[in-house]
């Protein structure tokens, strides 16, 4: 092409400069120093305390948990270490009548949105019960099928438009589920309505065993969301700072009518997919795992909060005593939940069964009343 023509038209130009200004926002850095002053979320010491001590407590929730699901004792599980701060912080930026649509490994974020534990653990479980979520909170159960939920979160965000009422949908899925077309599909529709939605996408590096380089040939996924017209960035999600700060002012810009944002958190996930059965050193190395190690989010907020004198290993220990109890209580309580029936999974999924199911129904009846 000839560089007069150039200087009109240079698609591959507009591509690099739309995607150089997608820079990671970044406040607390590795080392737990601020970077970025200006910045600076305006919370309470016992604001921030409170964030510590719910990414500690589900630090110790997800080691607890794998270890329960290697004894039998519970079914799906998606581990969450090194995402604290991308589930943790997004969720501290909202307020109790918002709505959330997490995916299978946001079960931290809707349990500190009121969602009690035991019912967490009996969802884990396939149980029924562990998706009858509470009359006043506001959570979806967690979406196994990838990006279903940002369809679910536009119609939700419209529903709250619709309403008029001064709330906002929250809906997370991974670097793998910005690739579905339910992720361009939701964002676009509220995008288009100006619904007051937010989406975060946790950019944990892999789906399952596909790395995130060969996901997409977009430099970034927060670029995706300017396509669809709605204000987008790339923040480290292992600064809870940077998390907290973006979430806010997509919330805020949400309720005053200004519509959906994107926001795309940079993680990593220590452990394996799933409890299912995946070999992370079969597609990851552990020179990667140690750079993200370094970057871990409760490390450099713990180093910051202790300059601060608002935290020490006192208070950690006491944390962590907490959680263990609380889990060991909440997992007592899962296994006193009477077990599923085939007869329960029928008349849950049905008000009025039809002719096959009720001849089953019948069937399974007769079985369970032996
Ligand atoms: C529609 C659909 N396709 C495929 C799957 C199988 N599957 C489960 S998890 C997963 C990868 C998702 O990766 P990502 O979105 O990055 O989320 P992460 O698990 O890393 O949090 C896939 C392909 C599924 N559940 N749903
Ligand atoms: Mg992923």
């Amino acid at each position: 092409m000839g560089e007069k023509l150039k200087k009109q038209f240079d698609p591959a130009a507009t591509l690099q400069e739309v995607e150089s200004k997608f820079e990671m926002f970044q406040i607390l850095n590795e080392e737990g120093k601020i970077v970025n002053e200006d910045a600076v979320p305006d919370l309470s010491d016992e604001e921030l305390v409170e964030l510590m001590t719910r990414m500690v407590f589900t630090r110790i929730l997800d080691q607890r948990s794998i270890s329960l699901n290697r004894q039998g004792r519970l079914g799906f599980y998606a581990p969450t270490a090194g995402q604290e701060a991308s589930q943790l912080a997004s969720h501290f930026a909202l307020e109790k009548d918002d709505w959330i649509l997490p995916g299978y490994r946001d079960v931290p974020q809707i349990v500190f949105h009121g969602l009690p534990l035991w019912k967490a653990f009996l969802f884990s479980r396939g149980h029924f019960v562990g998706n009858q979520i509470p009359e006043g909170v506001n959570v979806l159960p967690p979406q196994i099928i990838i990006g279903a939920q940002y369809v679910q979160a536009a119609g939700v965000a419209l529903g709250i438009k619709k309403r008029g009422t001064a709330d906002v949908a929250i809906t997370y899925t991974g670097d793998g589920g910005s690739s579905q077309g339910d992720f361009y599909e939701g964002i676009n529709f509220a995008g288009a309505f100006k619904a007051p939605a937010i989406f975060i996408v946790q950019n944990n590096q892999f789906a399952i065993s596909t790395p995130r380089d060969v996901q997409t040939s977009a430099k970034t996924i927060a670029q995706k969301g300017i396509a669809a017209g709605i204000p987008s960035v790339l923040v480290d999600g292992m600064d809870p700072l940077a998390v907290y700060v973006a979430t806010r002012d997509a919330r805020e810009r949400a309720v005053k009518g200004e519509g959906p944002s994107l926001i795309e958190t940079m993680c990593y996930r220590y452990g394996p997919h799933t409890m299912s059965g995946d070999d992370p050193t079969r597609y990851r190395t552990t020179d990667i795992d140690n750079e993200w190690a370094a970057k871990d989010p409760i490390v450099r907020f713990r180093i910051y909060l202790e300059g601060k004198g608002l935290w020490d290993e006192q208070k950690e220990t006491e944390v962590i005593e907490r959680a263990k109890e609380e889990i060991k209580a909440a997992i007592k309580k899962a296994d006193e939940t009477p077990k599923q029936k085939v007869t329960d999974l029928i008349s849950n999924m049905y008000e009025e069964k039809p002719y096959n199911l009720q001849e089953q129904y019948e069937i399974f009846e007769a079985k369970e009343s032996k």
